[in-house]
C-alpha cells in the first residue's frame, strides 16, 4: 500500500504492550462495519497490543461516532482511539450531511484530547465498493486505520 502508513506494518517503532486502544464501530452497515472491525482488531493483535488493551465501543451510526470518539478519548488509559462507520449513498442529500458531520466531530476530538483518531469511515456510492474495501480488493480500511493511529503514536 502506497504512503506513510505502510511502514508501520506488522512492525512499531514503539512498545504497543502498554498501550490501550478502543474502537468505536456503527452499526449501521454492519456487515461492512463488522469487517472493518476485524481488520483494526488483528492489525492491533499482530503489532502486539494486547487483547485486553482493546476497547470496543458500538454506537448506532456514523453519526454517532464523533460522540462515541469523545466517551471513549476522555478516558485517561486510552492511548488512541479509531472510528469505523460505512455510509453508503442513497437518493437525498442526507449521505452529505452524515458524512460532513462525521469527519468534523472526529477532527474534533483529535484536537481536544491530543490524542490520534483516526477517521475509519466508508464513505461510497454503493455497497459493492464498500465491501471492496472492507476486507476485498481494495484491502481494509479498518486496518489501515490502526496503522494510522499507531502511527501517530510513533510520531509523538
Ligand atoms: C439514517 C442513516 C442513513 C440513511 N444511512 C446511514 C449510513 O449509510 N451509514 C450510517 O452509518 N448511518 C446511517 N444512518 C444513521 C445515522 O448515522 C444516525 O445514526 C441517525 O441519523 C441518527 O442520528
Amino acid at each position: 500500500m502506497a504512503g506513510i502508513i505502510s511502514s508501520v506494518k506488522g512492525n512499531s517503532k514503539i512498545r504497543l504492550d502498554n498501550k490501550r486502544f478502543a474502537i468505536v464501530v456503527a452499526e449501521w452497515n454492519e456487515e461492512i462495519t463488522g469487517a472493518l472491525y476485524e481488520g483494526a482488531y488483528q492489525a492491533l493483535r499482530q503489532l502486539g497490543v494486547k487483547e485486553k488493551h482493546i476497547i470496543r465501543k458500538d454506537v448506532p451510526g456514523s453519526y454517532e461516532l464523533p460522540l462515541g470518539a469523545q466517551w471513549m478519548a476522555e478516558q485517561k488509559e486510552v492511548d488512541a482511539v479509531i472510528c469505523l462507520g460505512c455510509v453508503i449513498k442513497g437518493d437525498t442529500p442526507h449521505f452529505d450531511y452524515i458524512c460532513q458531520a462525521v469527519a468534523q466531530g472526529i477532527m474534533k476530538v483529535n484536537l481536544r484530547f491530543g490524542k490520534p483518531v483516526a477517521f475509519g469511515v466508508l464513505t461510497t456510492l454503493t455497497r459493492q465498493q464498500a465491501l471492496e474495501r472492507a476486507g476485498g480488493k481494495l484491502g481494509n480500511k479498518g486496518e489501515e486505520a490502526a496503522w494510522t493511529v499507531v502511527k501517530m503514536l510513533e510520531q509523538r
